[in-house]
């Protein structure tokens, strides 16, 4: 046993080790912002998670305490408590205290891993101002603490008896290496529910004791139908839940798919519980087989005469899929590794779809003919978008005309990079725009009325909508599949929308949107929310005097702004008595200097950036928001609706607030 006062070289190494993490957190961690933050939970739940996959563990537990203190629990088979033959020390102080250690190497599972693939608990521990475990194992309690980021604080001690097993490991992330350390309940209660959804039978729970404690538990005996199903709430499905697991190539895949008569395609694929964003073999093989398939029977029943087959898109409008795979060695690839490279998995997948999706299509043959009517308008609808393809793929410059070319004020420069466009409510308001704005690099382009909701409209029916169609044109870079980021006119489109309920609509359109059409806008961080002041404070301040005895100078009259309640009133204190608060109702009451100088000028101004950080959450937010099941949609704003201090109603329709922080740009 290490005696924590005399420490051996072995253990100077442990803590060598440890340091490196301490010193570059982002290498092990991605950031030391939020993100980083909430791998920290998901690195130790993994390692429950690794016990539920290896049919060990059936729950697991996150507590939020006060201080940002995180404990996760699981009734696995408890870490071995031995004395490691070569390290010679205990296997849990191992783990904690040595990167990589703790078998996640080992080739012979399905480990799971965070987002950065399993750095182990010791980075936890590395960056934790203290980490604490506790094991139940073999009739006996032992446990052991660390501080400051994995020195050996006690030593692990067997402490009384148990009849239980499990692992418990509660820590605290050390605040002078985050940015921030406010956990979201919201972001973890997300990778909860859909590690529930990726293991049928294992429960897991979030208990929040931070304000007055909250609970919630997670547990789907349906897996991925389940999760389907869920994503679909607020959709009306046309077909029931197709869903079929089998092995091939030694490889684990589980399928499901549902249709509704909505437009667009969401294909979610995990390997090993990790989410594979950016997709890769398994989605392709998925994609391929459904859509051979599909084209085979089709032909084969008679419902598809044409020369071309019905394409990927085609077929798959409208659908909700999720590919779960369970493979060891799997290689990632891509920007953030969330992109699967091995191609034995594209067959394996490719091979266990074709044949339960053809088994399904046999054995339903009304839902086929459904699905494949379903893709024939589909296809139409996109010859048609095709067609009118060239309205939308106007000029390559930011001046170049368009035949809307009356609504867009366009800028001067001819460097897409530094321009920016403002989409703005209103004529008025954009009226005040076009004069007050930096005619250099700013464009302008007026909506008169609320854009079309595109989550409800096929493509052919978006074309034809004058607003959807002008903005289309101003950035000139194409829409869906044809999109294309390099073409874009502007480095920035920034909305500027009343901060009212109406605006607030409007913007949520223009996600929709910009969602659906214009993704890669959105990912690359081009899509911003401009801030108009809420207050405007006028009256006079007091001019202070250095010299006593000379009378002051008489009081000056200023004009000053304010972005909320709080911030108002702590403007008015620099002011005299008697002045006057203006709140502002819409952009339309500013002229075009004061809308100048506080929303659009790039050194005073704030925007919000809108990054849609989880698809998946998103793209839920935006169907129970957007879709047609108005009770779905009732039900959200219920639960989200937060009672302003004046007692009416703020429904919080505004996506960008859970999207994220306020930047000054
Ligand atoms: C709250 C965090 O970390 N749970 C864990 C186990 C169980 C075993 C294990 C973990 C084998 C020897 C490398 C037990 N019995 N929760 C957790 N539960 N690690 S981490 O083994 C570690 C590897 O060292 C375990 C039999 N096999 C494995």
């Amino acid at each position: 046993m290490t005696n924590s006062s005399s420490y051996s070289e072995k253990d100077i190494k442990i803590l060598e080790g440890l340091e490196a993490v301490r010193k570059r957190p982002g290498m092990y961690i991605g950031s030391t912002g939020a993100r980083g933050l909430h791998h920290l939970i998901y690195e130790i739940v993994d390692n429950s998670v690794d016990e539920a996959l290896a049919g060990a563990c059936t729950r697991i537990e996150v507590m939020l305490e006060h201080g940002q203190v995180v404990t996760v629990k699981d009734n696995g088979r408890g870490i071995p408590t031995g004395v490691h033959p070569q390290a010679n020390i205990p296997v849990p102080e191992l783990i904690f205290t040595r990167l990589h250690a703790g078998g996640k190497f080992d080739n012979d599972s399905y480990k799971v891993s965070g987002g950065l693939h399993g750095v182990g608990s010791s980075v936890v521990n590395a960056l934790s101002s203290f980490f604490e475990y506790e094991i139940h194992r073999g009739g006996r309690i032992f446990c052991g603490r660390f501080e400051n980021g994995g020195c050996v604080a006690v030593p692990m001690t067997e402490r009384g008896n148990t009849r239980r097993t499990g692992t418990t490991v509660r820590f605290c992330p050390d605040s002078t290496i985050f940015e921030t350390t406010e956990f979201s309940s919201r972001t973890i209660a997300e990778r909860l529910q859909e590690l529930a959804f990726l293991n049928p039978g294992l429960t897991l729970r979030l208990i929040d004791k931070r304000s007055e404690t909250t609970e919630n538990e997670w547990h789907y005996p349906g897996g991925l139908q389940q999760y389907v199903a869920y994503l679909n709430e607020s959709n009306s499905p046309i077909n029931d839940v197709v869903h079929f697991v089998d092995e091939a190539e030694g490889i684990h895949v589980e399928v499901a798919f549902q249709y509704t008569d909505g437009y667009s395609e969401t294909v979610l694929s995990f390997v090993n519980c990790i989410n594979t964003r950016e997709g890769g073999q398994h989605e392709t093989g998925f994609r391929t087989a459904h859509t051979r398939v599909f084209n085979e029977y089709a032909r084969r029943m008679n419902l598809w005469k044409k020369k071309e087959n019905l394409g990927g898109d085609d077929l798959r409008e409208g659908i909700t899929a999720i590919v779960s795979m369970r493979m060891r060695n799997p290689e990632f690839e891509g920007q953030t590794k969330t992109k699967l490279g091995n191609s034995d998995a594209r067959t394996a997948v490719d091979a266990v779809v074709a044949k339960h999706t053809a088994r399904y299509l046999e054995e339903n043959p009304d839902a086929a003919r459904t699905l494949i009517e379903k893709a024939s308008r589909a296809k139409a609808a996109r010859d048609a978008a095709r067609k009118a393809r060239d309205l939308t793929r106007s000029g390559t410059t930011p001046g170049a005309k368009t035949s809307l070319g009356g609504k867009l004020t366009r800028c001067a420069s001819r460097n897409p990079a530094e321009c920016e466009l403002f989409i703005v409510e209103g004529d008025s308001a954009g009226g005040s725009a076009k004069q007050g704005r930096d005619r250099r690099i700013q464009a302008i382009l007026p909506l008169r009325g609320k854009p079309l909701n595109t989550e409800r409209a096929q493509l052919d029916k978006i074309l034809k909508n004058r607003e959807i169609l002008s903005i289309i044109q101003s950035i000139g870079a194409g829409i869906g599949p044809d999109f294309s980021l390099a073409d874009a006119n502007y480095g920035r489109i920034i909305i500027l929308a009343d901060a009212d309920d109406d605006g607030a609509h409007i913007r949520c359109l223009l996600l929709t949107f910009f969602y659906r059409y214009m993704r890669p806008l959105l990912d690359s961080g081009r899509v911003f929310i401009g801030q108009p002041p809420l207050f405007k404070i006028e009256g006079a301040v007091p001019t202070g005097t250095k010299k006593p005895g000379i009378a002051g100078k008489k009081p000056t009259a200023k004009v000053a702004y304010a972005w909320s309640k709080e911030e108002m009133q702590k403007v008015l204190k620099e002011f005299r008595s008697g002045t006057a608060v203006q709140r502002y109702k819409g952009l339309g009451e500013m002229n075009a200097d004061q809308l100048w100088e506080t929303t659009l000028n790039p050194e005073t101004r704030t925007l919000v950036q809108v990054s849609v950080d989880d698809a998946a959450s998103a793209e839920r937010q935006l169907r129970v928001l957007m879709g047609d099941s108005a009770e779905t949609r009732r039900r959200w704003l219920t639960e989200n609706v937060k009672f302003g201090d004046t007692g009416e109603e703020t429904k919080e329709m505004d996506q960008t607030e859970k999207m994220s922080p306020i930047h000054k740009y």
